[in-house]
């Protein structure tokens, strides 16, 4: 790697300086003025002295407003690049300091002056350019732009900026009558430079250039990576080159910084100087090393740059850079498909597609056919574009429809009318994203779904699952213009709800019909004086969520509350009456006990998006184990929650005729671990099984076990505990929870190798009852999506329930049993983890 020690070289303001462009006037107190009974001559005279001094400052100030005010100027940076069509690559502009570099870059400078001369409102303010480098095509040239803004002009300024490139394009019809050797200017793109980068507190600007030739590949890395941390108030760029005709492509294998954007971030562009139009991505946090970021460039050029400031430093990055030919596949995308099926993906997927490209794919199915098309992953978000209709920035097109942003997995399907579909996929100059798979199918365009009810959204779904109230679709449309059957709920909104979710607390309707008339509130519900059932966690929140107020009066917000059944005991044994004080980053115990023990359910990495299936991510439930018997393999599921102990099912622990599961020395723990048959857990032998003595093996009440390993584990960034959550938490119905396991992926199916998670809802306990014909005890808790197809089953057994809350998750239950599984109207049961954690400290000290 070669080292250039030039750096940025600019200087910005100092930000207090910035910040004297917004005075303003002083205000003063009108009360001075008032006349007071008392004071007499003497005190007028005072009196008068003051009201000519408080004058005089006033007038003081406004002179020094008007008149000396404008004279504060702003130092104003424009990063640009631009086109010179009329001259031809050469390698001597790779380096600054040759006289090719020197000469060429004198000419830029110079034509830049002209086309600001020729603009009054930049010319008066301009101070200079410098050009930062050049690359291929024709040629490129990037270059900063310096001006001397008077405070309050500086929009004016960045207005005309944006005329530049219609400035230079005539400029150009100027410049053809010119003699000598003036450029040919082009493809002019200008932008302010990221405030942060501006940043006054840098104390260190490095650069650095690699150029990836042939099959080389280089590698870039944050300074001081892997055994240090990176350096505090440093802003670092890497100029990335690859050969004329070539993309450059930079796979980051490690990304581990401060989760804060607004401290410390790498930004990588698709140029080589600091053009916001031209953000490929912006990076901060820790990322899974499993999951690597593949990004491609559109030209031969990309720039890596870093910003840190002095809070918290963390290892940093590391990514390898090569090139790749300009048409290969990796590169590009689009062609005829034809057959009864077949596949297509955006380019480089699952990995980043390359900014700044047009491709199509026109799919010919057989004769008398139409085409359907699915799209399993579709990410194509852009920042501010989330909800954007009009998808001015990426999309996809189908068939003359356009589709962008992040789309739920399967969500984007699109059938034809005739033999033929065209899809065409644009991603602009900024901001690239992993892109789509998609499949696609020749169907029958008379019975699109053979037997089946045909969604809006195409989407073939079984024909008995219509209005049955049940969104099956996904888009509703087969709930809609229904006639509800006699003993459901027929909600305003014109959908049909199962009867038993009247007035369990959790809106199904969507417009509140269902829980309408309800009287009092289920159990883990507020009953507001309006009659409204809210969860039991917003009573005494500080929010009115009631609507009336009433779940906000008489709440005794402080300590020393008298101890009751819902409310939290510090260690010091006062109480308090707050919801879920336990690790929520306010310290609400006198003694600071609800703050104690907090470093559990964080996952290490930032939660990337799930290319593909429903795989967890290695290290996304860093608390999840696999309990194994030598000659079965893996049985069971487990949770840690300390360094020596582990929550399983009780169930799991029964001796049978054949095996003694109840001994420790018949399992073995792999913590740690990702996928089954490979080598990447860190296996425990157990020394001693603790199944709770009331366990019923019948009705499975108190189904929870307790493991000690023969040997304390060490904490990693795939091994951490759960948090357990004190007997008084509240997990609201309806709140969502993350199962997780190597368990059968369908009733009477086999184990999977990766560990497999899937997001379901908390289920209220009087409707999961009713569902479950009365089987359940106050020691269960149901999760499950009742449309049924997502759930635990066998396998996942003794696996964590994990409740996300703030930035940590807790374990809600532990999985236990169920009817079959993923059938409908038929949730998961689990143990409920706050009826044991008394049981659970007792045995264990946790
Ligand atoms: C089992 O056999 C099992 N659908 C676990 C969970 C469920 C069913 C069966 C819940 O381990």
């Amino acid at each position: 790697m070669e080292y250039m020690d030039s750096g940025l070289r600019y200087t910005p303001k100092k930000e207090a300086e910035w910040e004297t462009t917004e005075g303003f006037l002083p205000t003063y107190d009108n009360k001075q003025f008032e006349k007071k009974k008392g004071p007499g001559k003497a005190g007028a005279v005072i009196g008068i002295v003051i009201f000519a001094a408080v004058v005089a400052l006033m007038a003081g100030l406004l002179v020094w407003h008007f008149h000396f005010r404008k004279d504060i100027r702003v130092k104003r940076m424009y990063t640009g690049s631009l086109k010179i069509t009329n001259q031809v690559f050469e390698d001597a502009y790779e380096n600054s300091s040759s006289p090719e570099f020197k000469a060429l870059a004198k000419q830029v400078t110079d034509e830049l002056k002209d086309v600001y001369s020729k603009m009054p409102s930049l010319a008066k303010y301009y101070v200079g350019s410098t050009v930062q480098a050049f690359s291929e095509g024709s040629v490129i040239a990037y270059y900063l732009s310096e001006f001397n803004v008077p405070a309050g002009q500086e929009a004016a300024v960045d207005s005309a900026m944006t005329k530049i490139n219609q400035q230079i394009a005539s400029s150009q019809r100027s410049s053809l009558n010119k003699p000598g050797n003036s450029l040919l200017l082009d493809d002019v793109v200008y932008s302010a430079i990221d405030a942060r980068m501006l940043s006054t507190s840098f104390e260190q600007f490095l650069k650095y250039s690699e150029h990836a030739r042939g099959n080389f590949i280089g590698t870039i890395e944050s300074p001081g990576f892997p055994n240090t941390p990176y350096p505090p108030n440093t802003f670092i760029q890497w100029q990335l080159r690859a050969d004329p005709g070539y993309l450059v492509k930079l796979k980051f294998d490690t990304m581990n910084l401060e989760e804060n954007c607004k401290h410390d971030f790498v930004k990588i562009y698709d140029s080589l100087v600091t053009i916001e139009s031209r953000v490929l991505e912006e990076l901060c946090g820790y990322y899974s090393p499993s999951e690597p970021m593949t990004f491609l460039s559109s030209g031969n050029v990309m720039l890596v740059t870093m910003a840190t400031n002095e809070i918290h430093n963390y290892p940093g990055f590391r990514a390898h850079v090569s090139q790749v030919k300009r048409g290969s596949k990796e590169t590009t995308c689009g062609g005829q498909l034809s057959g009864v099926k077949g596949s297509f993906t955006s380019p480089n997927f699952p990995n980043y597609y390359p900014p700044d490209t047009l491709c199509q794919w026109t799919i010919t199915v057989p004769e008398g056919k139409v085409v359907k098309v699915t799209f399993n992953t579709f990410l194509l978000g852009e920042p501010g574009q989330e909800n954007s209709k009009t998808c001015k920035k990426d999309y996809v097109d189908i068939n003359g429809k356009k589709v962008c942003g992040e789309q739920p997995r399967n969500t984007v399907t699109q059938t034809t009318t005739n033999n033929k579909m065209t899809i065409t996929f644009y991603s602009d100059k900024s901001y690239v994203d992993r892109g789509f798979d998609a499949e696609y199918e020749a169907i029958d365009r008379k019975d699109p779904c053979p037997n089946q009810f045909h969604c809006k959204n195409d989407k073939c779904i079984k024909s008995e699952l219509r209005c049955d109230g049940w969104n099956d679709c996904g888009d509703y449309s087969d709930e809609t213009q229904c006639n509800c059957k006699a003993e459901y709920i027929s909600c305003k909104n014109g959908l049909c709800k199962p009867p038993f979710w009247k007035c369990d607390g959790i809106d199904d309707c969507g417009d509140g019909t269902d829980e309408l008339n309800c009287g009092g509130c289920p159990t883990g519900h507020f009953t507001c004086n309006n009659k409204k059932c809210i969860s039991a966690k917003l009573h005494c929140d500080g929010r009115d969520d009631c609507g009336d107020n009433t779940d906000e009066v008489k709440c005794n917000r402080g300590t020393g509350v008298t101890c009751t059944e819902t409310t939290y005991k510090c260690k010091n044994n006062k109480c308090i009456s707050k919801v879920n004080p336990e690790c929520d980053g306010e310290q609400d115990c006198d003694d600071g006990s609800d703050e104690e023990n907090c470093d559990c359910g964080q996952s290490a990495f930032k939660t990337t998006r799930i290319v593909g299936g429903e795989n967890a991510t290695p290290g996304e439930f860093p608390w999840q184990v696999s309990l194994q018997v030598k000659k079965y393999g893996h049985l069971c599921g487990a949770s840690i929650i300390s360094s020596r102990w582990l929550v399983t099912a009780a169930h799991c622990v029964q001796d049978n005729s054949k095996d003694r599961f109840s001994k420790p020395e018949t399992w073995e723990a792999y913590l740690g671990l990702h996928e089954q048959g490979k080598d990447n857990g860190v296996k425990r032998n157990l020394k001693q099984i603790i199944p709770h003595p009331y366990y019923n093996d019948y009705t499975y009440d108190n189904d929870i076990a307790l493991m000690e390993l023969q040997s304390p584990v060490t904490f990693t960034d795939y091994i951490k505990p759960i948090c357990l959550p004190s007997p008084q938490h509240v997990f609201p119905a309806a709140g969502f929870v993350w199962i997780s396991g190597w368990g059968a992926t369908r009733e009477g199916g086999l184990a999977t190798k990766t560990l497999q998670k899937a997001k379901v809802r908390l289920i209220n306990q009087d409707t999961c009852n009713t569902l479950m014909k009365g089987q359940l005890t106050s020691r269960m808790m149901c999760a499950g999506v009742l449309e049924g197809g997502v759930d635990a089953c066998q396998g996942d057994s003794g696996g964590p329930l994990s409740f996300p809350e703030g930035p940590r998750m807790f374990l809600a239950g532990v999985v236990s049993w169920g009817e079959g599984c993923a059938r409908r109207n038929k949730p998961g049961i689990y143990s409920k983890v706050t009826q044991f954690r008394a049981w659970i400290e007792e045995k264990t000290g946790v």
